[in-house]
């Protein structure tokens, strides 16, 4: 193994530093290699190696990294052995970081090792705040750098109410682009860089994988294309952000994949989330909202539960619109979302208890509220 050959796959010594001394051995030897998911299609799992300008090999999981959506995701690396002309996947490496969300009540990898997160929204009535705060929590809670992508601003002439809308967020990056003015993209030069994964994510038809094609006219589509054709849903008249297998129309993408074009830029498509659902963002959450916790922080009482208490800030700012009241909303809603939906993940068992308890404590205020009453 050469490491300089899979450098430009975002290969670094954080990864060669977790291999053994036998297994460094053996990579040194190529009787092993790291790969670099770059697909996974239901069993058909996809990794880039020391062959990548070749394209893709197929990766063979054995049954202890199964399911493999709980194990890796795309974008992670993994060591591999050979096995006739296959290779099987022997190691999973730790990660720089990983994104994940709560789907069918288990923990989902959305990918793995980004440099940076392109929130995707559209100018148009897709646009939502509440939306965009929870996968700003995603990304912060993983230490993802996010950027957030206003495409189509071709459909509106009111840019600047989104822009300061999104603004109130406090995000540090944010761009506005539209496929159909091309210079717009310019101001996405900053964050392409060599070697660096960016992760497109977002509603569906907010055009994420148009501006993966459009960014660059030589986007190398190393992974297989799994992609269905759908009616044309959208009013785009240009065919610049449209792949080349193409000329219908609108192509939703189905599985997530990774693809790197001749400047060398990696970038993770993904399929549009209808509702994301956090998982252990408790952090990420406060990373959203530090507005809010920064108020909390100043409340008369440390324990203040900001519902009745005197000198409560949040209280306070929410009466004299400085909190606006679904900013505040969003931040109860996503704390106890996540809370639910962390032991949700950890099983049926522990969702059994956490309902246990919280049906007693709602019936203990019921009879509280009932001895009160017949007092
Ligand atoms: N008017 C306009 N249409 C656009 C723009 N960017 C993309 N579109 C159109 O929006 C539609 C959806 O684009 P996609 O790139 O497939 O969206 P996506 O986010 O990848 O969608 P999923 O794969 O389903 O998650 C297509 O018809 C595009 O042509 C834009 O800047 N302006
Ligand atoms: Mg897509
Ligand atoms: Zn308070």
């Amino acid at each position: 193994m050469n490491i300089s050959t899979l450098q430009p796959l975002g290969w670094s010594h954080f990864f060669l530093q977790q291999a053994s001394t036998q297994t460094f051995e053996k990579l040194q030897a190529n009787t092993l290699q790291a790969f670099r998911i770059s697909a996974i299609h239901r069993s058909v799992i996809k990794g880039l190696g020391n062959d990548w300008n070749k394209g893709e090999v197929e990766l063979l999981c054995p049954e202890n990294f199964q399911p493999v959506s709980e194990h890796f995701g795309v974008g992670d690396w993994v060591i591999a052995e050979p096995v006739h002309e296959h290779f099987r996947i022997t190691e999973v490496l730790e990660a720089k970081n990983q994104l994940e969300r709560l789907s069918n009540r288990k923990r989902q990898l959305i990918a793995a090792n980004l440099d940076y997160l392109f929130i995707v929204t559209s100018a148009n009535s897709d646009f939502n705040l509440k939306r965009l705060e929870r996968y700003l929590a995603m990304a912060y809670e993983s230490n993802i750098e996010p950027v957030i992508v206003l495409n189509k601003i071709d459909l509106t002439d009111k840019v600047d109410d989104y822009l300061d809308q999104i603004r109130g967020l406090k995000v540090h990056n944010l761009v506005s682009i539209s496929m159909l003015e091309p210079d717009s993209l310019l101001s996405l030069n900053h964050y392409l860089k060599a070697g660096a994964t960016i992760a497109m994510v977002g509603s569906s038809g907010v055009g994420k994988s148009s501006l993966i094609n459009a960014l660059f006219n030589h986007v190398v589509e190393l992974a297989t294309s799994v992609l269905n054709s759908v009616e044309v849903t959208d009013n785009m008249q240009a065919t610049g952000g449209i792949r080349e297998d193409d000329d219908k129309g609108k192509h939703t993408t189905t599985s997530r994949q990774l693809l790197i074009n001749q400047q060398g830029v990696l970038f993770i498509d993904t399929p549009g989330i209808r509702e994301l659902q956090l998982l252990n963002a408790q952090e990420g959450i406060e990373q959203t909202f530090n507005d809010i916790v920064h108020l909390a922080r100043q409340c008369k009482f440390t324990n203040c539960a900001h519902q009745t208490e005197p000198g409560c800030q949040i209280l306070q700012a929410l009466e004299n619109g400085e909190l606006p009241l679904s900013h505040w909303d969003n931040y109860q809603k996503l704390l106890k979302e996540d809370a639910f939906n962390a032991r949700s993940a950890q099983g049926a068992y522990a969702q059994k208890q956490y309902m246990k308890s919280f049906s007693k404590a709602i019936n203990k205020v019921q009879s509280k509220h009932r001895q009160n009453k017949g007092k």
